[in-house]
């Protein structure tokens, strides 16, 4: 009416793509856009709760401050437990996936996979930081609890992944598969706007993400490509939160890497929750994620916590890492 598309009324507007929806995926998805508007809230006042508690005006209860990503973790469990539509939820935070046994949950038609608050060791200095999800119809019977199956899918079966950036502004960016859309929150309304509709990334891009640290305990293959891109003058961008370096380099156009090293041959990043939905939403914009060898979304994880080698962005950049590697 003014102009103006925020998230719910988007999502409600879509779900004429699937013909034969009943609007849980869509009410799941409104679930998580207003949890993060909660994590997103205490994000922001992260470098005043120290302040304000040494002042004593906090935890007049005596109560501990509990850590940003373990109350992120408890708000999406909430509210996926109380939405209906989720019957478990597998996350970084917790060894092993978590059931719900409430009566509306185990009808739920979805699992959920997610890194609550992706790149945490970057709160305490005021850089960005991400909410990382993927959403899986459920194997096991409806009624039922949800069981390890359930989540052990690959990325391939998503129905849908997403995002949620705590940036200079907070963003929210999904894909159920129809392409790839963005929502900035507008905090004076406390509302997500569209802000990037069909979000594409370039097949080519300038810039290069990698922690350069682990240069020497690479495969000679990743050294020759940072050594490329050197020749080559592009621009190196590291941030260290994996949210905020895809984010940039699907805007601008780049590949961001965390190749095994030696020390960890399968790298550092977590297949279920941090590569397969950003991978949906790369291949949904027309680039590509790979392990170096295969594509990350056909991988059939094996663990929860599975990690795997990852290199994701403008497709032309990773098909050249893949060339490096064999
Ligand atoms: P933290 O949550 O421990 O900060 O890890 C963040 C992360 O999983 C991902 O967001 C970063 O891209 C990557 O690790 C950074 O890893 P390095 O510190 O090894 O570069």
């Amino acid at each position: 009416m003014i102009g103006v598309t925020t998230l719910d009324e988007f999502i409600i507007d879509r779900q004429d793509d699937f013909p034969f929806a009943t609007g849980d995926l869509s009410r799941l998805l409104r679930d998580i856009g207003f949890a993060s508007k909660i994590v997103n809230r205490e994000v922001n006042k992260a470098g005043l709760v120290d302040i304000s508690g040494a002042a004593g005006s906090e935890n007049i209860q005596g109560e501990q401050q509990q850590k940003l990503d373990v109350f992120a973790d408890e708000v999406f469990i909430k509210a996926l437990k109380s939405g209906g539509e989720v019957c478990g939820i597998a996350s970084e935070e917790n060894d092993d996936f978590i059931a719900f046994e409430n009566e509306s949950s185990r009808n739920g038609k979805y699992v959920v996979a997610m890194d609550p608050l992706d790149g945490s060791s970057n709160i305490d200095v005021n850089v960005s930081i991400g909410t990382i999800f993927s959403i899986f119809r459920r194997k096991s019977e409806i009624g039922s609890l949800a069981t390890m199956e359930d989540f052990l899918q690959p990325g391939t079966e998503q129905v849908a992944g997403g995002y949620v950036l705590y940036g200079s502004s907070s963003m929210l960016v999904y894909t159920t598969g129809n392409g790839v859309n963005g929502f900035t929150l507008d905090p004076s309304i406390g509302e997500y706007c569209l802000s990037h509709a069909g979000m594409k990334t370039a097949e080519n891009g300038k810039i290069y993400s990698m922690n350069e640290g682990n240069y020497f305990q690479s495969h000679k293959g990743i050294q020759k490509y940072l050594d490329k891109c050197k020749e080559d003058r592009k621009t190196a961008r590291y941030i260290g939160s994996l949210v905020a370096d895809f984010h940039r380099n699907l805007i601008k156009g780049g590949v961001y890497l965390y190749p095994g090293t030696t020390s960890a041959p399968s790298g550092k990043l977590r297949l279920l929750y941090e590569c397969n939905p950003l991978a949906f939403i790369v291949e949904q914009a027309g680039g590509k994620a790979s392990d170096g060898d295969q594509r990350i979304m056909e991988i059939v994880p094996r663990e929860l916590h599975q990690r795997c080698p990852y290199f994701v962005g403008s497709k032309n950049m990773v098909e050249e890492i893949e060339g490096l590697l064999k």
